[in-house]
């Protein structure tokens, strides 16, 4: 039961979310002295990675730079056992930094908050939760993640399989069996390539169902060495300050010449050595490869080369090569042994991209025709992401206005940040920011010490409300979509662009600026006055 005798009915600030987001704003909103409450769906803090407990989860930024920056004694002390952390330690950490900063006694868990309407005459926020419970506060903060909807799709016949259905983004806490197990896969992002390999070493057979194949990169994970450990530790402060003006928010090596400036035989040798290094450093072997088609095909083909000496059956591996969309377009996956999983016996993949599947059946689902009698289904089929959370919740601003409503036709933020007539409601990490496009810590870390900032700087100059003007809004909004076509972003349907969600506005949701560039862009929003947001005084008696 959520405990409501310290709730009172006002606070100053609610935020709904306790993964990476709403545990720093927490820390920092309290260590300013703001009153705040924090609303988690969840039994635990963690977000992303409380839910995503599929086997194989694991982030694809590298463990040294994916963590907080903010507090130099807890990035020291902190010891990440691989390059690339698996769920279980990510979680860990989460839990780690809750309790070192005793954030918990601030949350109420298990509470999904439903409703927040704007009450303009009073300026404040009304929030309600799925308990019944109802609380005032001037500031409303989703800090709900970006990828935290998780979408299963409609297909007929459903609800009338009888065997086991997991969502990756939804997994149960217990260890789950599939030792002798029939399972199909259905979905070939980030999380069915983390968990195909995994599932195969325990069940009897899986069946994967493939609409789109995916590019994916091999992470070359390794035990966490002390020399990489001391040589990240012993210059935390610099190298994080480089992230914070980088191009992703994290460090990597970026080749800064065009794909074909250089020879053939230079241009697979490049490929080659980042392949082998690993992880998403690929997509920086040249300059150009997210903004021209010909430098992109060039790394595309060099994938599916690898993909066709790793998988022994010919038409297996034609199957998984990506044809169709440019390579890093849709979210580059990076994987442990992906590929050489399907040169198990007990894997067969299986391409639905012209015949979708037809149904579910009480013990299997039928593709083509064809029944696949399985024992567990695995839906890796992804989220409604950047909006779907904010649209949960039943939001409304100035004059009644539904959130969902104003953004009908896609996302309006400025700076990703605010909405225009939704008064002091903030984004964590919302359309329209680096975002998803981004290391998210660093992000977060970003957007959070805006918000507080802003909050000091209202609460400093007597100041009640604030919003976006209209103007800087649209501004904004066209400035997100100039960004992205100056890229191949939108030649691929993926997530970035809604294409997942049927009947979903298709434009590409994230800021493809980077992460550098836009924080210059808020530190001169900033430097400016605020510029393109505006204030409502405190009533004249109240500010006295
Ligand atoms: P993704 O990347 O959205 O992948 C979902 C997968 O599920 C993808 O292969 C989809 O194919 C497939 N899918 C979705 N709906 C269907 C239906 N109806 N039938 C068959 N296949 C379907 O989600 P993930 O969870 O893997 O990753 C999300 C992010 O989490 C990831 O990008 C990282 O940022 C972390 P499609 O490509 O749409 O044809």
């Amino acid at each position: 039961m959520p405990d409501r005798r310290k709730a009172g009915t006002s606070v100053d600030a609610v935020i709904v979310g306790a993964g990476f987001s709403g545990l720093y704003l927490l820390h920092r909103l309290r260590g300013l002295g703001f009153s705040t409450r924090v609303f988690e769906r969840g039994a635990d803090v963690g977000g992303t990675w409380y839910w995503n407990r599929y086997p194989g989860a694991r982030c694809d930024v590298e463990s040294m730079q994916y963590s907080y920056s903010f507090d130099e004694d807890l990035q020291q002390e902190w010891h990440w056992p691989e390059k690339f952390s698996a769920q279980p330690d990510i979680l860990a950490y989460a839990n780690h930094v809750a309790d070192r900063f005793d954030l918990k006694k601030d949350i109420t868990f298990d509470t999904t908050v439903t409703a927040a309407h704007f009450d303009e005459a009073a300026r404040r926020w009304t929030i309600e939760t799925d308990t019944g419970e109802r609380i005032r506060a001037q500031f409303f903060v989703m800090a709900t993640g970006c990828i935290s909807t998780a979408q299963i799709p409609a297909i007929e016949g459903i609800d009338s399989y009888k065997g086991r259905t997991f969502h990756t983004g939804a997994w149960p806490h217990e260890k789950v069996d599939f030792t002798g197990e029939r399972i199909a896969v259905i979905g070939t992002g980030s999380s069915g390539i983390q968990a195909i390999p995994v599932l195969a070493q325990e069940a009897a057979h899986v069946t994967v169902f493939q609409r789109t194949p995916n590019y994916s990169l091999p992470s070359q994970n390794c035990p966490m060495t002390d020399e990489y450990e001391r040589s990240w530790k012993e210059h935390y402060t610099d190298l994080r300050e480089n992230m914070r003006s980088s191009f992703h928010g994290s460090l990597k090596d970026l080749n800064d010449r065009p794909a074909l400036s250089v020879s053939e035989t230079e241009r697979q040798e490049t490929y080659q050595k980042r392949w082998d290094i690993g992880g998403t450093p690929f997509l920086g072997s040249f300059n150009d490869l997210l903004t021209d088609k010909e430098a992109n095909d060039t790394a595309a083909e060099f994938v599916r080369q690898q993909i066709k000496k790793i998988v022994k059956d010919p038409a297996t591996a034609d199957l998984l090569g990506p044809k169709t969309y440019p390579i890093g377009t849709k979210r580059i996956c990076v994987d442990s042994g992906y590929f050489e999983t399907y040169n198990r016996d007990n894997v067969d993949l299986v391409d639905i991209s012209e015949t979708p599947i037809e149904r579910f059946t009480p013990d299997g689902l039928v593709v083509d025709g064809k029944h696949y009698a399985v024992d567990s289904v695995v839906f890796a089929t992804g989220f409604d992401a950047m909006t779907g959370t904010l649209f949960r919740v039943d939001i409304r601003g100035r004059g009644g206005q539904a959130l969902k409503e104003k953004w009908e036709a896609g996302p309006r933020t400025y700076l990703g940040l605010m909405s225009e007539a939704f008064p002091n409601m903030f984004m964590i990490t919302g359309p329209g920011s680096p975002s998803v496009k981004s290391n998210m810590i660093i992000s977060i870390e970003q957007h959070v010490d805006l918000v507080t900032d802003s909050l000091v700087h209202m609460r400093a100059n007597g100041l009640e409300t604030m919003e976006p003007e209209r103007q800087a809004e649209d501004d904004w909004v066209d400035h997100v979509q100039e960004a992205a076509n100056r890229t191949l972003f939108p030649l691929a349907n993926s997530w970035y662009m809604g294409s997942n969600i049927p009947g979903k506005p298709r434009l590409f949701t994230p800021y493809i600026g980077g992460v550098g560039r836009y924080r210059q862009i808020c530190e001169q929003m900033v430097a400016d006055g605020y510029k393109g947001f505006r204030f409502e005084r405190k009533a004249a008696a109240a500010a006295e």
